[in-house]
C-alpha cells in the first residue's frame, strides 16, 4: 500500500488516500470514499481491509473525515440531533472530493466486502448520474446503536452506498454550499436528480442485516456487500448478530496482518 497526498486540481487537498496501486498511478483507479466516525473506527479498518482484500481493480480509499473537512473548509453545517453519524450529510461531497470525474463510491463504515468491488463495477452505465440498491425499507426497530432514533423516510438506506457518475451533470449540482444547506429529505431523497437517472444494483451490494434474507439455494441472494445498519460486532450488544462471525474473522485478519508489517 502506498500513501501520499492528493490534489482534486482546485487547491483542496483529499484527505490521504490509501491505495493498493503501484506508482500512484490514479488515473484508472476507483475512487472509493469510506464515511468516518471516530466512534467506529474499527468498522472502517475492515471495512476497507475487506474491499482491498478482495478486489482485482485498483482503487484508493479515502474516508471522509467531518473534522478535516470543517479544516479544509469544505464542511461547516452544524450536528442536528438526527444525525447518527458524522457522515451523515458530509457523504454528499462525494462527486466533489472525486473533482466530478468518473464514477467514484460512497460507502457506510458498517459494510463488509465479501466479494470483488469489479463486479460491482461492471454494472455501472454512464447514462445514470448515480446507482444504488433500491430498497423498499421500512425499519422495524426504533433505534439503533447507541439509542439514536431512527427516522422513516422514502428511500430510507439508499444514499449508504452510492455508486456516483461524478461527471454527470447533474450531479454539479452538489456543491459544498448546497451539501452544507439542504435538509435531509433533498439529499438523502436524491432530490436533485429525476427518478429516471437513478440506476439500480442487486440488493446483495447492500444487504441490510435484519432485513434482507438469503435464499437457501438462489446464489442471487448471497451477500457480496453485508451492511450492519442496526449496528455490527464492534458494538458489544450487536456481536452475535446476523453475519457477525463473518465480520469478527475479518477483524482477526486484519489484526494479525497489521502486527506483521
Ligand atoms: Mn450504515
Amino acid at each position: 500500500m502506498s500513501h501520499s497526498q492528493h490534489s482534486n486540481g482546485d487547491g483542496v487537498i483529499n484527505p490521504e488516500p490509501i491505495s493498493n496501486i503501484p506508482n500512484g498511478n490514479s488515473k484508472q483507479s476507483l475512487k472509493i470514499f469510506i464515511g468516518y466516525d471516530p466512534k467506529e473506527d474499527v468498522a472502517y479498518e475492515v471495512c476497507r481491509h475487506s474491499l482491498f482484500k478482495r478486489s482485482s481493480i485498483p482503487i484508493e480509499i479515502f474516508p471522509i473525515k467531518q473534522s478535516e473537512m470543517r479544516e479544509k473548509g469544505i464542511y461547516w453545517r452544524e450536528r442536528g440531533k438526527l444525525e447518527s453519524t458524522e457522515f451523515s450529510f458530509s457523504r454528499f461531497l462525494t462527486p466533489y472530493l472525486a473533482n466530478y470525474e468518473g464514477w467514484a463510491m460512497f460507502v457506510d463504515c458498517d459494510f463488509l466486502y465479501l466479494d470483488d468491488i469489479k463486479k460491482l463495477v461492471d454494472l455501472v452505465d454512464d447514462k445514470y448520474a448515480i446507482m444504488c440498491v433500491q430498497h423498499d425499507y421500512t425499519p422495524k426497530e426504533t433505534t439503533k446503536m447507541d439509542g439514536a432514533v431512527q427516522t422513516l423516510y422514502p428511500r430510507k438506506n439508499w444514499s449508504s452506498m452510492v455508486l456516483y457518475n461524478c461527471g454527470h451533470p447533474k450531479n454539479k449540482v452538489l456543491t459544498p454550499e448546497v451539501v452544507n444547506k439542504e435538509s435531509g429529505a433533498f439529499l438523502h431523497r436524491f432530490q436533485w436528480l429525476s427518478d429516471d437517472e437513478i440506476g439500480e444494483v442487486p440488493f446483495v451490494w447492500n444487504f441490510l442485516v435484519g432485513h434482507n434474507k438469503v435464499v437457501e439455494g438462489d446464489e442471487n441472494t448471497f451477500p457480496k456487500a453485508i451492511h450492519y445498519t442496526l449496528g455490527g460486532p464492534w458494538f458489544e450488544e450487536w456481536k452475535d448478530c446476523e453475519f457477525g462471525d463473518l465480520w469478527l474473522n475479518e477483524l482477526d485478519e486484519f489484526n494479525k496482518e497489521s502486527q506483521k508489517k
